[in-house]
């Protein structure tokens, strides 16, 4: 039982109704995460929200130190939302990394305090199995404790099929080449109906469930995530997440939930407005009331920036992701404020200080590694100085 504050008591008697079962960590239904959606105010989702991720961590915020490798942005599919991407018939465009590029980059993080590498790409069609086995092998024979975090369930999906693997021989392939955790990417929503108009020709999301499930059944741990404020609707939201939670019942396998704020520079749904801070801070409580069986939520700060992935630790979110140098072009490129996104470990603790939250170094499966000092809610500019 989580002991309400008398200011969290509602006139409204089907949101108090929903308010008692959060309180007595019973499960919500999917009509009661829409409900929440569409009538909560957005001071009683934050605080409920909040109760209980101090329920969960208290004030314990996590961040990690990791760097993205991004091995091409030519793409074989062509997601409507995506600015990234380019076509493999236009591929002088973008970009093509060879395995020694990619081990040029993990070499510039040698004497750093990295623990985590973040590998993910574009689905191009002459990168296959063995080649990303090379990769991955190279990368564990030059520096073996850093973590492999890599691939999205799509890059896996055209792999495997291309190698015409089943799925648990080709993650079984991959993992015994080093590959530990897979990231969350590719999920966007998986209501058919809307995956069809936004991203047609990809792994759906029965595929997608398919691949992390597997992953889990080797004991890998993945991240899920949900591409929001686009074309759906609240259900549609719900449903993806109710998916989530089912798996998670089944295999206990993920880690973090990261909701992905819809950005729409540059990509052929630019005509669609982006959602408001509102609906983003909405997104997180009640991704955290809704996902009870998901220890942790995650705002992704270069997606979000970094001014209201803060705010966001008020509103059930106990991760900032990574620091040092997120390299990741996905979101820059898609017009996030967030156009060199590299934040220092200082700036980063401070941020979370700022919040009035206990900033934590982890590693991937988030082990403590260190634990700095809850701040004084000072300005971050006099933190820095
Ligand atoms: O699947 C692409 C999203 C994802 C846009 O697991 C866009 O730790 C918004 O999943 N607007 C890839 N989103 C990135 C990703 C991720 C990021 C950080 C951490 C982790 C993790 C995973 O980026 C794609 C897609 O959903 N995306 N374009 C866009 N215009
Ligand atoms: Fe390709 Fe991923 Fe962009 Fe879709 S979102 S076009 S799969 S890079």
């Amino acid at each position: 039982m989580i002991s309400t504050p008398e200011h969290l008591h509602t006139t409204d008697a089907a949101l108090a109704a929903i308010g008692s079962k959060i309180a007595n960590q019973q499960r919500l239904t999917p009509s009661e995460g829409t409900y929440l959606f569409e009538h909560a105010p957005l001071g009683w989702l934050g605080a409920m929200a909040n109760l209980v991720r101090e329920k969960l961590h208290g004030h314990t915020t996590y961040f990690n130190r990791n760097f993205h490798i991004e091995p091409t942005n030519v793409c074989v599919f062509s997601c409507k939302f995506c600015s990234y991407s380019r076509l493999y018939k236009n591929r002088e465009e973008g970009w093509e990394l060879s395995i020694d590029q990619m081990l040029d980059i993990v070499k510039s993080y040698d004497g750093k305090p990295v623990t985590e590498v973040h590998i993910v790409g574009g689905v191009h069609p002459k990168m296959d199995m063995a080649y990303f086995i090379e990769l991955i092998q190279k990368i564990k024979a030059h520096r073996p404790q850093l973590h492999i975090k890599g691939f999205t369930a799509v890059e896996l999906d055209y792999m495997f099929r291309k190698a015409k693997l089943t799925v648990a021989e080709g993650m079984q392939q991959l993992h015994q080449a080093g590959l530990q955790s897979l990231p969350g990417g590719g999920a966007e929503i998986f209501e058919p109906e809307i995956r069809q108009q936004i991203a047609a020709d990809k792994v759906d999301g029965a595929g997608w469930l398919a691949i992390h499930k597997a992953a889990h059944q080797l004991g890998m741990h993945s991240n899920a995530t949900l591409l929001y404020g686009h074309i759906e609707s609240y259900a549609h939201r719900i449903n993806h997440m109710e998916q989530l939670r089912q798996l998670q019942d089944e295999t206990g396998g993920f880690n973090t939930f990261i909701p992905l704020k819809f950005r729409n520079q540059d990509n052929d749904m630019s005509h669609v407005p982006e959602s408001t801070l509102i609906e983003d801070m909405k997104m997180y409580a009640v991704s955290r009331l809704y996902l009870d069986n998901f220890k942790h939520l995650k705002a992704y700060w270069p997606m979000l920036g970094r001014n209201n992935a803060q705010m966001a630790l008020s509103f059930g979110v106990n991760d900032v992701d990574g620091t040092i140098d997120d390299s990741t072009k996905i979101y820059s490129m898609a017009g996030s404020e967030e156009q060199l996104p590299t934040m220092t470990t200082e700036e980063l603790v401070a941020l979370i200080n700022q919040a009035g939250r206990l900033p934590v170094e982890r590693d991937t499966l988030y082990n403590h590694l260190k634990t700095y000092q809850q701040g004084p809610s000072t300005p971050i500019n006099a933190q820095l100085n």
